[in-house]
């Protein structure tokens, strides 16, 4: 390596470009209290806004009395389904081309759901309000699951639905059928294993909420709420409305996690905008905990049935395998218009699979809209987990070592571009490295003979490993849309005349460190400090048009458009610097921050004098000023690798575990901030321990929830949390401006599999194939007691 080159990477890192583990920036007002959440707004002439939600789950709705709540004094409006639909506003369509009830008028459908909503002078006034509506309920029988839901005798849910005679959401199909029956004519061994991916609530700290202010006069309608999308949420508020949609403003201000809550529109926006207008007064409505968990976009609950046929030795012939998901009552997640069920079928990506076949089918059931993408790009937590519990389950069946039996079906380095049976194209990676090293850092054989010796002395020590591949990033246009909006996203880049510079993109940080991560990219691409570059994201009157932070999308896509904004400027500066160094362009050289003339380097300009040039000095015919922006279409998805290896121990007499070790090796490509991905990783693995050792929220026969509070549905402390040992591989992605790819949800995605394959491991002897999550105590007591499967 050349001295210039190495000079040039230490002045990367000083001026916090990529690869500086830089603070984050937002830490300073987040950790002194000084966010600034929707809650934290105030405006001049504010109510507040409740709900009212249903106690059960199904039943039609007699009669709604409202007359005793207009009687409490401080009540502005009490809102039900019926004024609602005088403004054709009690359905709404979702981001799935479903619809959506706003306020119940026929029937409710699951239990929490919005009836009607009460406007007052404080929020305790608006409750006391709520509580004084009197709705009589003619009770239905409920479906809790999509099983029952598909049973010829059940009730149909959605009779509203013109047409709709069942309970079948969609059904959905994908691979080469008869390939695949061939595959399994042939295999030498075909493993099966059924299961369900339970389901979970992504459940961030700060709860749903929103300001809408609707302006009588001019007729603008401000909102600031919490929402991955603004822009979408714009398009949506549009659409539902009718307003126009330049008379509309969404503002995300800071938000208290996201996690994939916060990306459906969910009806208490819907009501406090519709209060604003009819009342021509801002209108503020926050969630409590209770409705943020039994109403809003549930994650998960999913049901596999499926089989690898499998040659002796050891080689995965084909895949095939049928999930059946739990809708909820609307179908309102976000998922990529093609893709009805998400990304289900990257499963078994990052194996060399010849063949396979996938069925799925979405069902109607009287609970509240699952099937968010929680920490995962559209449902491929669920593919990822039936993945690795498949490929455990099948190491056993074909009598390899798990780690062996990986090894031998991971698709190679020399593979790529590498198409998979379902469509997609995997185009880097260096899996087996990742698989490896992942072993080195455990002590992999060590632990086996461990395992061994503590068996006699009637120790139960187990070792559970998940590899993956995940798709993030979407889209690329040709195959990604959001209601016909097309998968994209942007960045806008104005340089000052003083050379400091204010970025913003069409993403929304949600905690994720957008705001300093984005700022190091444009150190990296100008040299100008990241500290001199201000982020700002979230509003819709400001920030270029772009469909939001999910899916670990936003440095694939939004990261990508920073970069290549940064680069449009340091075109336009590089004529600037021609013209303040008196040469041609062609003769002008770049380094980190500085433009030189190539045959005398040591006459120079810094990107800092052509920012003052662009206002002060430019040559005749350009036109001021150093702004621009870009929008970016990825060619493909990015594909960051992952492997985690857990180890346990399981107390046979009580059935608790507690982990022995985590390792993680993650492979996202260049990390622009490692200390920022890091981070990201250990929140990824505490949710995936927390998903399979504890958390539970169910629901009952009648479809009443149950866990729909945090003494119930526990959310992991740093008490309980087991360390991780984190380890990186970097193969840079062949088609990202940096090399990178997305990381966010790597370990929440991959990780649930880790820990249940370890629990799993240590129960070997016992014939059990699998124990449902979450894998609480007394059922891995009930598995060992009964040598049964528990579900
Ligand atoms: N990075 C770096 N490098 C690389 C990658 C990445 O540095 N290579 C970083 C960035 O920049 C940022 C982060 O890291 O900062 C992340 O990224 P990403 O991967 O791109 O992602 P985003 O898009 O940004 O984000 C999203 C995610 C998700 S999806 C989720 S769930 C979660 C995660 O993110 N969420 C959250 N994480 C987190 N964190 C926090 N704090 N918070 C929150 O909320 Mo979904 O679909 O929505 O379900």
């Amino acid at each position: 390596m050349s001295e210039a080159t190495n000079s040039t990477q230490l002045d990367e890192v000083r001026i916090g470009g990529i690869g500086a583990s830089r603070k984050r920036v937002e830490d300073a007002r987040f950790i002194r209290g000084r966010g600034s959440y929707v809650d934290d707004i105030t405006l001049p002439g504010m109510l507040h806004m409740e709900i009212l939600r249903s106690p059960v789950a199904h039943a039609r709705i007699k009669s709604i009395d409202t007359s005793k709540a207009w009687e409490i004094p401080g009540v502005r409006l009490v809102l039900t389904g019926e004024m609602a639909a005088q403004r054709n506003l009690a359905w709404m369509p979702t981001l799935s081309y479903d619809t959506q009830a706003v306020l119940a008028t026929d029937k409710v459908r699951f239990q929490g759901q919005e009836v009607a909503c009460v406007v007052a002078d404080d929020p305790y006034i608006a409750k006391d309000g709520c509580e004084a509506i009197v709705v009589e309920y003619e009770p239905l029988p409920a479906v809790v699951n999509p099983r029952q839901a598909m049973a010829e005798d059940a009730p149909v849910i959605r009779d509203d639905k013109e047409g709709q005679t069942d309970n079948l959401c969609y059904s959905w199909e994908v691979g080469d059928k008869e390939a695949t029956d061939r595959a399994f004519e042939q295999a030498d061994v075909i493993s099966r294993l059924s299961l369900h991916y339970p389901r979970s609530h992504p459940s961030p700290i700060e709860n749903c909420g929103a300001v809408a202010s609707f302006d009588q006069a001019t007729e603008n309608l401000t909102v600031y709420m919490t929402t991955q999308a603004p822009h979408i949420i714009r398009a949506a508020v549009a659409l539902v409305a009718e307003l126009p949609e330049h008379m509309i403003r969404i503002i995300s201000p800071d938000i208290g996690g996201g996690f994939g809550n916060k990306v459906p529109v969910y009806p208490g926006y819907v009501c406090a905008i519709l209060c604003s207008i009819l009342l021509g007064k801002p209108v503020k409505w926050i969630e409590d905990k209770s409705g943020n968990l039994i109403s809003t976009g549930f994650a998960r609950d999913m049901y596999f049935d499926g089989e690898l046929a499998l040659r002796s030795d050891g080689r995965i012939l084909g895949v095939r395998f049928h999930a059946d998901t739990d809708q909820g009552a609307f179908f309102s997640d976000a998922q990529p218009s093609k893709f009805k069920i998400g990304l289900v079928h990257s499963a078994f990506a990052c194996y060399d699979v010849p063949t396979g076949h996938i069925t799925a089918r979405g069902a109607y059931t009287n609970k509240a809209p699952g099937g968010v993408a929680y920490r995962c790009s559209f449902r491929v937590t669920e593919a990822m987990f039936f993945q690795e519990r498949l490929m455990a389950a099948a190491a056993v069946d074909v009598g390899l070592d798990p780690a062996e039996f990986r090894r031998r079906n991971l698709v190679r380095d020399d593979q790529f571009p590498y198409r998979t049976p379902f469509g997609f194209l995997t185009d880097s990676g260096q899996y087996q490295k990742c698989l490896d090293l992942g072993l080195e850092a455990i002590g992999y054989d060590q632990f086996l003979e461990d395992k061994e010796e503590a068996a006699k002395r009637g120790r139960r020590l187990g070792i559970g490993i998940s590899t993956m591949t995940e798709p993030l990033g979407a889209g690329n246009s040709r195959e990604y849309d959001i209601l016909g909006i097309k998968m994209f996203d942007s960045a806008e880049l104005r340089v000052h005349p003083t050379g400091k510079a204010i970025l913003r993109t069409g993403a929304k940080t949600q905690g994720q460190g957008h705001e300093t991560t984005w700022a190091q990219i444009v150190a990296h691409e100008l040299g100008i400090p990241a500290a001199d570059v201000l982020v700002e994201e979230g509003d819709t009157d400001t920030a270029p048009f772009g469909m939001g932070t999910y899916a670990s999308r936003s440095t694939p896509v939004a990261g990508a458009a920073v970069a290549m904004v940064s680069r449009k400027i340091r075109a336009k500066a590089r004529k600037l610097a021609a013209h303040l160094l008196e040469v041609s362009e062609e003769d002008i050289e770049w380094e980190l921050g500085r433009f030189y003339v190539r045959s005398a380097p040591a006459r120079g300009v810094s990107i800092q004098e052509c920012a003052a040039a662009a206002y002060g000095n430019m040559p005749d015919g350009m036109e001021p000023g150093l702004e621009n922006n870009a929008y970016y279409d990825p060619p493909n998805l990015t594909w960051p690798f992952a492997c985690y290896i857990v180890t346990v121990e399981v107390d046979p007499e009580s059935g608790v575990w507690d982990v022995l070790r985590v390792v993680a090796v993650d492979d996202c490509g260049v990390r622009i901030n490692p200390m920022i991905v890091e981070g990201q990783i250990m929140g990824g693995l505490t949710e995936a321990y927390a998903m399979s050792n504890m958390q539970f929220i169910t629901f009952d026969a009648d479809g009443n929830c149950v866990g729909s509070n945090y003494m119930d549905y526990l959310l992991p402390t740093a008490w309980e949390t087991p360390g991780f040992e984190l380890h990186e591989v970097t193969t840079p992605c062949p088609h990202h401006p940096l090399g990178a790819k997305g990381v966010g949800e790597c370990a929440a995605v991959g990780g649930p599999a880790a820990f249940v394959n370890a629990v799993m491991d240590a129960l070997s002897d016992t014939g059990v194939r699998n124990i449902d999550m979450p894998v609480l105590p007394d059922r891995v007591w009930e598995a060992i007691a009964t040598g049964q499967d528990v579900s």
